[in-house]
């Protein structure tokens, strides 16, 4: 197992759940920005009360990061209600584009869109959520040319209260033996703007290719989706939420099924684990975060992030958290 060593990259402020890319050569980095709201601590997330992002850069990885200062604010977005969480940001043809979770004014999750000429905005928000959209967490990924998002995040995420992208009377959230949830991937229209398709599940098979169930709380996924491609393989990572481990499996195609595969890193200190994973100048990284620097305050998180190593056959190391 790998010891977590690396700084934390923001020291005077609390930021997390990082997505992180590589545009001009340069490391940017977008996450959540959380702050000391007051709101009580309970399962739906309440807490999680974030109210703008921040864009971050870096030229090397040992080197200064740069803030770029507040990118987009939720009193600009004109379909707000309350709590931007986890973002994710492309490029095409030179625009940028920022997605982003955020609750409509019926408190009800959905992905929104913000646009810039730079990575490091400011976005301009659109005026209404991208259509069909629902739940948390969009993470974008390139891949010949064509551009999809995976999303969806259980319990204060919302997810449990959809089915083949409907939504539901009330939430039911599967127990025990029947399949988990699955996160969702879309491609994206030419524009960027909305969705090309219907949401797909992100199928997620064990050992002997049986769908992983509801109860396989250790394996099953539950929020932060990620995907990345190494060695021509795709590796879709995701968060177990209540049994805090970030996990990966592989597949040969971006809709999957994947493949469960292992854990990427091992319980943090704090409830919420989310990372990215991202190649730059030849190594490979994990950008997660924890609730070290905060005294394990579950919402005040902090950016780090280590080198992250796979064996000879693709096999990610395994990164002992702080937890
Ligand atoms: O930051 C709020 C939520 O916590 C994110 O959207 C989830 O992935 C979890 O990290």
């Amino acid at each position: 197992m790998i010891k977590n060593t690396m700084r934390y990259l923001v020291p005077g402020d609390y930021m997390a759940d990082p997505a992180v890319h590589i545009f001009n050569g340069k490391l940017y980095i977008y996450p959540s920005h959380d702050w000391e709201s007051d709101v009580p601590e309970n399962d739906n997330g309440d807490h999680f009360n974030m109210k703008d992002y921040h864009v971050f850069s870096m030229d090397t990885i040992e080197g200064e990061v740069t803030d770029h200062g507040i990118v987009l604010e939720v009193k600009n977005i004109p379909w707000a209600g309350r709590q931007l969480w986890d973002s994710d940001a492309a490029c095409k043809n030179g625009k940028y584009y920022m997605y982003f979770s955020l609750k409509d004014k019926t408190d009800i999750f959905r992905i929104g869109v913000a646009v810039s000429d730079k990575p490091e905005g400011p976005f301009i928000p659109r005026d209404n959520p991208i259509k069909g959209s629902y739940s948390i967490d969009p993470a974008v990924f390139e891949d010949g040319g064509s551009y999809y998002m995976y999303f969806g995040g259980l319990w204060g995420g919302q997810l449990q209260r959809y089915r083949g992208n409907k939504a539901l009377e009330s939430a039911v959230l599967p127990e025990g033996g029947d399949p988990a949830l699955c996160a969702r991937v879309v491609r994206l229209s030419d524009d960027m703007l909305e969705f090309a398709e219907e949401p797909r599940d992100v199928v997620i098979l064990d050992e002997n290719g049986k769908p992983l169930t509801a109860g396989n709380t250790q394996r099953r996924f539950f929020e932060a989706s990620w995907m990345h491609k190494y060695n021509g393989k795709y590796y879709f990572s995701y968060s177990t939420g209540d049994t805090h481990l970030l996990c990966y499996a592989t597949g040969d195609n971006p809709y999957g099924p994947f493949t469960y595969q292992g854990v990427i890193l091992t319980p943090v200190v704090g409830w919420t684990t989310h990372h990215a994973i991202v190649e730059f100048k030849g190594k490979w990284y994990l950008f997660h975060h924890d609730s070290v620097p905060s005294g394990g305050k579950t919402w005040l998180r902090s950016l780090k992030v280590v080198e992250l190593e796979y064996d000879g056959k693709g096999v990610i190391k395994t990164i002992k958290g702080t937890g």
